[in-house]
């Protein structure tokens, strides 16, 4: 059977990972979470002294994922999105949220001073949502407001439907 592959991106702290791993329960497709995939295999290839996190090595991380990514199936939730080759994605999904909120779900998961600051800046420059316009076909990229669990629940269930109808359409 055909399955979709999805891409779940966004400013750290927007909800891609409590996202994904609903969205992979719901639909039976399997849920990487790329930065989780580059600590366990130490993916990395340097490290940032300015915001003191190891470098990602993007070749070894395609290189990781491809065969997987060949079989579809698979739901990729990662802050960022032109590293991935473009084939790879049926869809994209950007999940946005207010500033306001989005500061409060940072500050509170330990983040500050400059890392803080620059996280809501990338939020509020759609920094991400460009990369993906750029990165992708426009008509497979899709902002969601992310900021109420009624919203969570708006786009589980949007996204679940999506992809049972993409493999009725490919099956
Ligand atoms: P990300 O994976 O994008 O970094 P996350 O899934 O870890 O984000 O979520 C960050 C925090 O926000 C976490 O405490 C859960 C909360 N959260 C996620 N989606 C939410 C929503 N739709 N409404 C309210 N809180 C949400």
């Amino acid at each position: 059977m055909k399955r979709p592959n999805i891409l779940l991106t966004g400013t750290p702290g927007v909800g891609k990972s409590t996202l994904g791993k609903e969205l992979s329960t719901r639909t039976g497709l399997s849920y990487v979470n790329v930065g989780e995939l580059a600590q366990e295999g130490q993916l990395y290839d340097g490290y940032d002294e300015e915001y003191q996190c190891p470098i990602l090595d993007e070749d070894r991380v395609v290189d990781e994922l491809d065969e997987k990514m060949e079989e579809g199936g698979v739901i990729v939730d990662y802050h960022g999105c032109d590293l991935f080759p473009e084939r790879w994605f049926h869809i994209v999904f950007v999940l946005r949220t207010d500033n306001t909120q989005l500061y409060t779900r940072l500050e509170s998961r330990g983040y500050t001073g400059k890392k803080l600051h620059d996280n809501v800046q990338c939020e509020i420059f759609q920094t991400i949502y460009e990369e993906a316009m750029e990165a992708y076909r426009e008509e497979i990229v899709h902002q969601l407001p992310n900021n109420t669990p009624e919203e969570l629940e708006q786009n589980l269930e949007q996204i679940t439907q999506w992809t049972e109808q993409w493999i009725k359409d490919h099956n």
